[in-house]
Parts: structure tokens; C-alpha cells; sequence
């Protein structure tokens, strides 16, 4: 497979909804997309950096120059036999895991195509269904967001999630339990909490949750670990496992019972696949987290799912919960049990809508290899 050129673009898109986390409201997407060109073969992917540097050190503005300026050059040019092949020579810079990502997923979106095999099975997938749970965000109301949940619910969702924060926990959580006794539920900090909130934080033990997700220092291992010996619910970590380091550690650690993996915030499949390995092997259960990916995104993610170690429902949700008109065809949907139906086709087995996603596109950068005409 021989990486002739490489586009890096922006695209815009506004959300159906805004999405609002202990960080901040997202009203609209600005979505970085790579495409890899090799030999006739278009691989696709997305960078799910966010239009601020407040999930991650990392942002658009960062990943742009970091994949014009170092990935690409690493790249292009080069002939792999696999797309995991593209790790070692990205590897001198640290950091920058999101646009490491979009690179090396480009590349195992081509690598499939080229091979004629479904993404899910070049990853070592292992199930044709992946169930899903949706993310919700706080609203402006305890009202509207029951509101929310009971159309979710009602879409046959298999686990709802709910953004808490201090002042938006404890009152809400009482009123989704009165109201919904036995639903899967679970709730994600996003890093809003401090150690010395444990006392407030063991109130959540009450309302029988799956999990309580990254309550402290969105950096911090050690201190769930502490945080964790003191609660009944189980912790899971999204922003604090970067590699399968991290999540070795943080399993010896006891600083969580589960794992949420970002193929974004990891790096790309290849690190994805080593956390989801060693969390096998320890018997901790993993999920896919989302970004409010675009259809991109989204259809990796789907792919990424049916490993068989992802035994949690993620929050990968259908299309039309995030945009009026995906970028993919078909969209991603779900059943009215919860569940998506993987592809059997080549590649992810959706196709990218290049005419729609031209007229999004703000900004638009190819860097061909030396020698590779027009
Ligand atoms: O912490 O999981 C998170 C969205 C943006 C940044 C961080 C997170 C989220 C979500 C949304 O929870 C999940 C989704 O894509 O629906
Ligand atoms: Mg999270």
C-alpha cells in the first residue's frame, strides 16, 4: 500500500442539540478529516480534537500543524503492508495522540478497502451487534432532560449516561431514579470533582449506578485509586488512559473497574487494541467512548466496538442524534433493541458522501509525495 498523498480538511457542522459537559456547551462541530490516498484507494478518517483545549491538552488548532508539519511528512511517500506499520514512524512525537489517530485510522480505512475485508475483522472484531447507550449533556432544565432521557429510553437505548457536575448531581440523579428504577444508568464528571468531595461523591452510591466516570484531575491515576477504595460504585476512566500503560497501571492501582476507550484520545486502533487486550486479561470490561463524531468517526468506532472485550454498551448512538444530514450513507442507526447491525461489506461498509462533505469544507490542504503527479 503505497501512501501517495495525504488532504487534511475542516468541516463544519451544527449539532441538532447542543451538547453541554462540566466543560463547557458545543453547539456546532469544527471537525478535522484526513483522507489517505494510496494507490487508487481512499482511506478515511477523523481527528476528534475539539474546538477548545478543554477535554484535551489537544484541540483543532493543534492537530492541524501537527499533521501537516509532522505526521503526513513521516508518511507520505512511504509503501506498508499494514496500517500499524505507520506507528513507529510517527512515534517521535509525543502527544498529539488525537491527530496521531485520524492519521493511522486513515490508513486502516485503506488498508481494509485494499484487502476487500470488513474494517471490524482487520481489527479482530468479534460480534456482527454492538449495543449501544446514548450521552447526555446537561440541560437548562431538570425537566428537559428528563424529557431526553424518556425518548431515549423510549428508543430502546441500553444505558443511558448523564453529565453531572457540582450542583447538577445529586438533585438529578434522585429525580432519574424516581422516575426510572431499574435503567442501566451512569454519569461522567469529566474531571469536575476534587478529593475532598468524597463525602458528596459517596452519595452517589444510593442511586445503583454502573459506574461513575472520571470524577477527579482529568491527568490523575493515583488518586481514583484513593477516591475508589471509598465508593461502592465503580469508577471508570476516560480522559486519564492514554496507552495500555496507563490502564495497567490504573488496574493495579484499583483506581477503576472499567474502562472507556477513545480511539481519539489513545492514539489510533493499534494503542485501542493494546488497551482493550490488557483490560481482557485483567478482566476489566471495556466501552467505546464518543466525541460527537461525524459519520467518520462514527462508523470507526462501530468497527472498533465488536471487539470482543467492549462488553459494556458505548456511547456510539445513531446519526440523527447529533445531525440533520450525516456525511455517511448509509447513517449510522440503531434498532429499537439498542443495538447496531455491524456491515458485512468492505471496508467499514459506509460510504463517505465526498459531494456533501465538499460543501462543508472550510479549508483544505493535500500534500502529495515527491514524484506523485497531480
Ligand atoms: O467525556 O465522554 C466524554 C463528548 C465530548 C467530550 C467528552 C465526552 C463526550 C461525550 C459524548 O460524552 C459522547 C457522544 O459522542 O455522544
Ligand atoms: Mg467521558
Amino acid at each position: 500500500m503505497k501512501i501517495e498523498a495525504f488532504t487534511i480538511r475542516e468541516i463544519q457542522m451544527p449539532l441538532v442539540h447542543f451538547f453541554e459537559t462540566s466543560f463547557g456547551r458545543t453547539t456546532g462541530r469544527r471537525i478535522l478529516l484526513v483522507t489517505a490516498h494510496c494507490e487508487g484507494i481512499n482511506g478515511w478518517a477523523e481527528c476528534v480534537a475539539g474546538e477548545n483545549p478543554f477535554y484535551s491538552p489537544e484541540w483543532i488548532e493543534t492537530a492541524w500543524p501537527t499533521m501537516i508539519e509532522y505526521f503526513v511528512p513521516a508518511l507520505v511517500g512511504r509503501s506498508l503492508a499494514q496500517a500499524r506499520e505507520s506507528v513507529v514512524h510517527m512515534n517521535p512525537v509525543r502527544g498529539h495522540r488525537m491527530a496521531k489517530a485520524a492519521v493511522e485510522n486513515a490508513l486502516w480505512d485503506a488498508e481494509a478497502k485494499q484487502k476487500q475485508q470488513p474494517l471490524w475483522k482487520l481489527l479482530g472484531g468479534a460480534r456482527r451487534e454492538i449495543a449501544c447507550g446514548v450521552s447526555i449533556g446537561i440541560q437548562d432544565s431538570i425537566e428537559q432532560l428528563l424529557d431526553k432521557i424518556a425518548i431515549e429510553v423510549a428508543a430502546g437505548y441500553r444505558r443511558i449516561k448523564v453529565k453531572v457536575k457540582p450542583g447538577w448531581d445529586v438533585g438529578v440523579l434522585e429525580r432519574i431514579r424516581s422516575r426510572w428504577p431499574d435503567i442501566l444508568l451512569s454519569c461522567d464528571a469529566n474531571s469536575a470533582y476534587r478529593l475532598d468531595q468524597v463525602e458528596h461523591l459517596r452519595k452517589f452510591d444510593q442511586f445503583n449506578l454502573l459506574m461513575v466516570e472520571q470524577p477527579l484531575w482529568n491527568d490523575d491515576i493515583y488518586f481514583h485509586g484513593r477516591l475508589q477504595k471509598q465508593l461502592n460504585t465503580k469508577i471508570c476512566l476516560d480522559e486519564s488512559i492514554r496507552n495500555a500503560r496507563d490502564a495497567e497501571a490504573a488496574v493495579d492501582l484499583g483506581a477503576c473497574g472499567i474502562i472507556n476507550i477513545k480511539v481519539g484520545r489513545v492514539g489510533g486502533f493499534t494503542e485501542a487494541k493494546s488497551i482493550h487486550d490488557v483490560c481482557q486479561s485483567r478482566g476489566i470490561p471495556v466501552w467505546c467512548g464518543g466525541m460527537l463524531e461525524s459519520g467518520v468517526g462514527r462508523m470507526h468506532n462501530v468497527a472498533l466496538s465488536t471487539l470482543p472485550n467492549f462488553r459494556l454498551p458505548g456511547d456510539v448512538s445513531a446519526s440523527k442524534r447529533y445531525w440533520k444530514e450525516d456525511i455517511i450513507d448509509p447513517e449510522v442507526e440503531v434498532s429499537p433493541e439498542g443495538m447496531i447491525t455491524v456491515r458485512g461489506e468492505p471496508g467499514t461498509g459506509y460510504n463517505v458522501r465526498e459531494d456533501l462533505i465538499e460543501k462543508l469544507t472550510v479549508r483544505k490542504k493535500t500534500i502529495r509525495a515527491a514524484g506523485v503527479a497531480q
